[in-house]
């Protein structure tokens, strides 16, 4: 591909002080107040600090009692992760709708790739605000947004203006952008190699970017000329799209080995169902299921079965690993088994409604799927499952 590094349009997007302001959007009496999100155990870490908080000098990372020494005044809050992840979930479906190209870091924070997206949407700094007031609307939370011809550029223009930061860097601005900042910033630039160019008088990206490779080198050694173009604002990595998942399997290991029929089929529908329903999440299909049984003597028997169409049924997917496991069991009727699991992979799409014929079953699905996500996953279960040893 080979892209010209000038030519690229990169945006990076860092939520402002991620958990703690989930926490104050959903519950609206601590607007205002010093909010430390973290372990409130003897041992805990602050997770983050609000920036209230921060005034204080709480920081990521700091033990939990020194934070409350600092800033006995503020709101201590343990970590919800699966809430974070959910309102993350948000963030990122406002980020591809302006482009696929979506490299995410964490949970709060991604490159964006948007090339490709300034025709439709209008020029690089119009886009980051969009984005902005997206990411406003979608979830009530504020990010900082960096806008530059690279990732190294953009990520600390992100960072410049915190919190709530917008910052563009137009490429003849970058020296300007990065000459006074302390060379610590440079990525690779660690805590032990920091000291030794501070050693050499180079305090700033602008003093090393003026240095002799011949200084550098000593310390720098082979990445010598790297980072003097990371120096100079030059940095050709490209914007690499998070993968999605190729296989989604559920397996469990017994306490003690199994032989019942019945037991093992239960067990088998229960994961099925767990997989299905992971699929439906992803909105996808799986034209493959498999099995995999390890049994009392640690031998493991993967098996699978492709369909013409594929599915992401309940009862599709059950049927299919139950008719694997029968054939299996035919051969081994004593067997004890010490490991089940059910596979899937070879995705599609899933095909819109009216689309598909599984469409009675998908149906079902759709009214347990609603249920579990309202009073959680073991409120349902139906036929073998029920049986499934806990
Ligand atoms: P950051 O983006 O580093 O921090 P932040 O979003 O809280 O604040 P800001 O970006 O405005 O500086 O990390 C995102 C989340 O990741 C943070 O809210 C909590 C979590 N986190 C930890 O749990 N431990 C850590 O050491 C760090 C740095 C972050
Ligand atoms: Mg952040």
């Amino acid at each position: 591909m080979g892209q010209c590094s000038t030519s690229r349009s990169i945006i990076h997007v860092d939520m402002d002080a991620f958990y703690a302001s989930v926490e104050q959007l959903d519950r609206p009496e601590l607007r205002g107040k010093a909010v430390i999100v973290g372990g409130l155990g003897p041992r805990g870490v602050v997770s983050t600090a609000n920036y209230e908080a921060r005034k204080f000098g709480v920081h990521s990372a700091m033990p939990m009692g020194q934070a409350r020494r600092l800033c006995p005044h503020a709101e201590f809050i343990a970590p919800r992760a699966s809430r974070y992840r959910e309102v993350s979930a948000q963030v990122f479906g406002v980020f591809h709708a302006v482009t696929p190209l979506v490299q995410g870091l964490s949970l709060d924070e991604a490159f964006l790739d948007v090339s490709a997206s300034l025709r439709l949407f209008g020029p690089l700094e119009d886009i980051g605000r969009r984005l902005k007031r997206d990411i406003h609307e979608t979830t009530g939370l504020a990010a900082s947004v960096g806008m530059a011809h690279n990732k190294f550029v953009a990520k600390l223009a992100s960072d410049a203006d915190k919190p709530d930061g917008l910052v563009y860097v137009p490429a003849e601005g970058v020296q300007a952008f990065l000459d006074p900042m302390p060379i610590g910033r440079l990525w690779g630039i660690g805590r032990k190699t920091e000291p030794r160019l501070r050693a050499l008088g180079l305090l700033t990206i602008g003093q090393l970017r003026r240095a002799d490779a011949g200084v550098l080198r000593p310390v720098l050694g082979n990445r010598t000329e790297h980072f003097m173009r990371l120096a100079r604002g030059i940095d050709e990595r490209e914007v690499e799209p998070s993968q999605p998942d190729k296989s989604i399997s559920h397996e469990v290991t017994f306490d003690v080995d199994i032989n019942g029929r019945e037991e093992l089929l239960s067990e088998l529908q229960h994961q099925a169902d767990r997989v299905a329903r992971r699929l439906r999440k992803q909105h996808l299909v799986a034209r493959t299921v498999s099995i995999k049984i390890r049994d009392s003597r640690f031998r493991t028997v993967p098996r699978s079965r492709s369909m013409v169409a594929g599915s992401n049924s309940s009862s599709t997917i059950y049927r299919m690993a139950r008719a694997l496991f029968e054939a299996w069991r035919a051969e081994h009727r004593t067997t004890p088994v010490r490991l089940l699991g059910v596979g899937t992979s070879n995705f599609e799409d899933e095909p819109r409604p009216g689309e598909s014929p599984d469409t009675k079953n998908r149906r079902l699905d759709r009214v347990l799927d609603g249920i579990r996500d309202r009073f959680g996953e073991d409120r349902i279960a139906h036929g073998q499952a029920l049986r499934r040893r806990k």
